[in-house]
């Protein structure tokens, strides 16, 4: 790895935004292809911050400022990438849903998940079934939906999201995840998902697979 994509590598892990936007700035002078940028110091950088969250040597701020230079990053890279053919991994919808307003876990998950190649639609939080449906609708593949839910009264929206895309018929191309601080792996079967996960990187783990499931 050359010294300014180990710079950049750093820039990310350590959530330090503007040396990140420079840095990419720069490299992007020297003509490199933004595929490399992302592949040697970007998506490593965020696994490697995702690896220190899990193993507690990380913590909340540190993760959120990883993720928002890779946002930042990305904002550049992402309009060049889609010029030069750059496979996203999948597609992922998520939200939190209905009645629940909590949308810090899931913006950490959207931008792991997109820091990580996926293309994710956030639907944001007090996300009705219908607009989920709504957006599985706007894509022809496989489609995975991620919930998120805080309260423990607002859990059983997951069901109601999980049960109007079955009944609508989409449920073949659809893998559905689920997490949040009360949600657990017995709930998560209990309501049929596919899926869950109790952090932002064990998250994209767990997408990378459901991805593969199809
Ligand atoms: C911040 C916060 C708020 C903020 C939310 C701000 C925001 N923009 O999100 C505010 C102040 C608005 C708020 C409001 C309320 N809150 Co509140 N809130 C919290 C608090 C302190 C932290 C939540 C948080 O952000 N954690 C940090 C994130 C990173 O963790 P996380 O969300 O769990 O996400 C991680 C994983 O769970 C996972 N994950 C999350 N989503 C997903 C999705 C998928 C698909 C996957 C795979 C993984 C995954 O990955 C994430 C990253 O590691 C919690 C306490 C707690 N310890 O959880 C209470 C808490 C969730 N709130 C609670 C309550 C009761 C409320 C209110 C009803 C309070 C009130 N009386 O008004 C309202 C409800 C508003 C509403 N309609 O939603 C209770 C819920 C109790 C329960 N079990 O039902 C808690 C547990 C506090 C408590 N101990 O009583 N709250």
């Amino acid at each position: 790895m050359s010294k300014t994509n180990q710079n950049l590598y750093e820039a990310v892990l350590t959530g330090d935004v503007a040396a990140t936007v420079s840095l990419v700035n720069t490299i992007l002078q020297e003509k490199s292809d933004p595929r490399l940028i992302l592949e040697e110091s970007l998506f490593p950088a965020m696994v490697q911050a995702g690896e220190l969250y899990d193993q507690g040597e990380y913590f909340l701020p540190d993760l959120a400022m990883a993720a928002k230079a890779m946002k930042e990053a990305m904002a550049i890279l992402e309009p060049l990438l889609k010029n030069s053919g750059v496979e996203k991994l999948g597609t992922v919808v998520i939200g939190t849903v209905k009645g629940d307003h909590h949308d810090i876990g899931k913006n950490l998950v959207a931008s792991m998940l997109e820091g990580n190649g996926f293309e994710v639609v956030d639907l944001g939080y007090n996300t009705s079934a219908d607009k989920f449906v709504e957006a599985v609708r706007k894509f022809e593949g496989p489609v995975l939906v991620a919930l998120s839910a805080l309260l423990t009264i607002t859990m059983p929206q997951m069901k109601v999201v999980i049960d109007r895309i079955t009944a609508e018929g989409l449920r073949s191309r659809v893998r559905f995840m689920v997490g949040g601080a009360p949600v657990t792996q017995e709930y998560a079967d209990q309501i049929s998902a596919d899926g869950y996960s109790d952090s932002a990187n064990a998250a994209v783990v767990l997408a990378k697979k459901l991805i593969t499931s199809f």
